[in-house]
Parts: C-alpha cells; sequence; structure tokens
C-alpha cells in the first residue's frame, strides 16, 4: 500500500534503522516509547490487523512471537518479564493500520493494561 507508513519502511522509501530484518519481518525501535525497551515487530505483508489475518498468515504470526522472544532474551529483558502487544482498531489504541506487535520490556507492568 503505497500510502502506508509501514510499507513505506519495509520498501525503504521511509529510511529506517532496523534492529533485526529477514524475509517475513522488520523489526524497529518504536518512535514515543512508553517502555525502557519499545520496539515494533512489523510483519512484511501487508495487513490491517488482527481482523484481516488468514489462514495462510498463521506461520508467520508464529514466526513474530519466536523472534519477539529471542530479541527479548537478546536484550535481557526476559526472565523479569515483557509484553508482546497488538492493538486492533482505534478503541484499542491502534494507530498505524499495518499490523505490528509491540514488544515492551525493561520496567514493571500493571494488570489490567491501560
Ligand atoms: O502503534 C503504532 C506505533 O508506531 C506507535 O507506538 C508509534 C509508532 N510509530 C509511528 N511512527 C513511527 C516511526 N516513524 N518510526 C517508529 N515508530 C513509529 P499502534 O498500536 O498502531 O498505536
Amino acid at each position: 500500500m503505497t500510502d502506508c507508513l509501514f510499507c513505506r519502511m519495509i520498501k525503504g522509501e521511509i529510511p529506517v534503522k532496523p534492529v533485526f530484518e529477514d524475509d517475513q519481518l522488520l523489526v524497529i525501535q518504536d518512535i514515543a516509547p512508553v517502555a525502557p525497551q519499545h520496539l515494533l515487530v512489523i510483519p512484511k505483508k501487508h495487513v490491517a490487523n488482527t481482523l484481516d489475518l488468514q489462514p495462510e498468515d498463521e506461520a508467520l504470526i508464529g514466526h513474530v512471537f519466536r523472534v519477539a522472544a529471542a530479541i527479548a532474551r537478546e536484550r535481557g529483558i526476559a526472565e523479569d518479564g515483557f509484553r508482546v502487544v497488538n492493538n486492533n482498531n482505534a478503541g484499542a489504541g491502534q494507530s498505524v493500520f499495518h499490523i505490528h506487535f509491540h514488544l515492551l520490556g525493561g520496567r514493571q507492568f500493571n494488570w489490567p493494561p491501560g
């Protein structure tokens, strides 16, 4: 999608410094961190959010969580606790309509979330 922020990053039209990249995912620092560690795990396939996932996307979403766990371990936030958060639609806080997963760590988290 030409007007999608994350698609433009994935295509190289907007420069980013990837934390991790492979054929399926781009991982970047969030521009407005809400935790000491706040990364975005972004599937390269344009899907607006979880509601639009298809059966063939199941392996992709599994890959998201395995990469998130590997990065959490690498960054030393795994043992103390981390979150992988996916907001769906505006009422849940989604502002970029290209599916992505916030990897958050490095501080204490509360439950229920805000
Ligand atoms: O999450 C969308 C997230 O995307 C939000 O935490 C800010 C982040 N964001 C927006 N623009 C940028 C750029 N340019 N670089 C890095 N991060 C960015 P949501 O769950 O949709 O609200």
